[in-house]
C-alpha cells in the first residue's frame, strides 16, 4: 500500500468492466478503498468483485446500468448510504470513425448520451452529495480527443472536448468547497476501446496498436491513484498522457 490516504475511502467507478476503469478498480483496493463498481455488464461486475473479495479486505458494491438512463444513475447515487470520496467518471466510448457527412446518426447519439450527458447525470447527482459534506473528488476520463481533433473524430472528439470543458466548470461551480475537480487525457490505451469504436471488428481495432507500444489502463489507472492521493491542497486539473511513440491523435509512430 504506498497512498495512506486512499484506505477506507469510498471510490465509485463508471465503466467498471473494462479497460481503465476495470484497472482503477483493482489499483484502488490494493490501496485499502472500498468500492462502487457500475457498468452495464452485471456478470463482468460479479467476477471483478469475486477476485478483488478474494485478495482485499475492503468493501465491494456493485450497480449495472447504463449511464444514458438518468433514473438509474439517480437509483444507485440514492440508495448507496456511505459517502462517496471519490467519483471517477470513466464509462465512455467511441463508436465508428467515419466522416461527419457518412456518419451513423446512432453512433452519436450513444457517444453524446454516454461521454457527456451519463458523465454530466452522475456529477449532478454526487455532487449534490459532495457539496452537502464539503467533501470529494470528481475525477474524468478525458482524452487527447478533448485536446485537439482529427478526421473522423468530430463526434467523439467533440465529446471529449465537453468532458475538458465540463471538468473546468465543474471546478468552477464548485469554487470555495474542499472538493477536487480532475480530469485525465490519455492518447492511445491498449483496451476494448478500438474494437468498441470499430463495432465488434477486432482486425480494425488491432491495427490501432500495431508496431507500436500503447498506454496500458494500469498506466492510467496509476496516473489517477496520483491525483487521487495528493494531499487536500493539491488539485491536479488536468494531465495529458501518450505513449511515447505518440505524439499528436494523427502522429504514431510505427516500427515497421
Ligand atoms: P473499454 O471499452 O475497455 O471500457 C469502457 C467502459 O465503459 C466499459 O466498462 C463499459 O462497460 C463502460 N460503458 C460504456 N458505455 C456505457 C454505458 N452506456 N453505461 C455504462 N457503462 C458504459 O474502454 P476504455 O477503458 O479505454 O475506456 C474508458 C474511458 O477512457 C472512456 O471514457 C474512453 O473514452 C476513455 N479513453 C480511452 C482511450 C483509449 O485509447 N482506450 C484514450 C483516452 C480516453 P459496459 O459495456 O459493461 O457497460
Ligand atoms: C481515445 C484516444 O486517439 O482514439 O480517446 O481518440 S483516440
Amino acid at each position: 500500500m504506498a497512498f495512506h490516504r486512499l484506505k477506507d475511502k469510498w471510490v465509485l467507478i463508471t465503466g467498471a468492466t473494462s479497460g481503465i476503469g476495470k484497472a482503477c478498480a483493482f489499483h484502488f483496493a490494493e490501496e485499502g478503498s472500498n468500492l462502487i463498481l457500475t457498468g452495464r455488464r452485471k456478470k463482468r461486475l460479479d467476477a471483478i468483485r469475486d477476485e478483488i473479495l478474494q485478495n482485499q479486505q475492503v468493501d465491494v458494491q456493485i450497480f449495472s446500468f447504463d449511464v444514458r438512463d438518468r433514473d438509474a444513475c439517480k437509483d444507485c447515487i440514492n440508495s448507496i448510504d456511505q459517502p462517496i470520496d471519490i467519483l471517477i467518471n470513466n464509462a465512455g466510448l467511441a463508436s465508428g470513425k467515419d466522416p461527419v457527412d457518412q456518419a451513423d446518426f446512432e453512433d452519436w447519439d450513444k457517444m453524446i448520451d454516454t461521454n457527456i450527458k451519463g458523465l454530466l447525470s452522475m456529477t449532478r447527482f454526487v455532487s449534490e452529495k459532495m457539496r452537502k459534506r464539503n467533501s470529494g473528488h470528481i475525477i474524468n476520463v478525458g482524452s487527447i480527443a478533448g485536446h485537439e481533433a482529427y478526421p473522423g473524430g468530430s463526434v467523439y472528439c467533440g465529446t471529449k472536448h465537453a468532458v475538458k470543458a465540463i471538468t473546468q466548470a465543474t471546478k468552477m461551480d464548485l469554487h470555495g468547497t474542499n472538493i477536487r475537480v480532475s480530469a485525465v487525457s490519455p492518447g492511445l490505451v491498449d483496451t476494448e476501446f478500438s474494437e468498441v469504436r470499430f463495432h465488434g471488428d477486432r482486425d480494425a481495432a488491432e491495427k490501432v496498436y500495431t508496431n507500436m507500444d500503447p498506454l496500458t489502463a494500469d498506466d492510467i489507472a496509476e496516473i489517477i491513484l496520483f491525483m487521487a492521493s495528493r494531499p487536500p491542497h493539491v488539485n491536479i486539473m488536468d494531465t495529458v498522457v501518450l505513449p511515447t511513440a505518440q505524439s499528436s491523435s494523427t502522429m504514431v509512430h510505427r516500427s515497421s
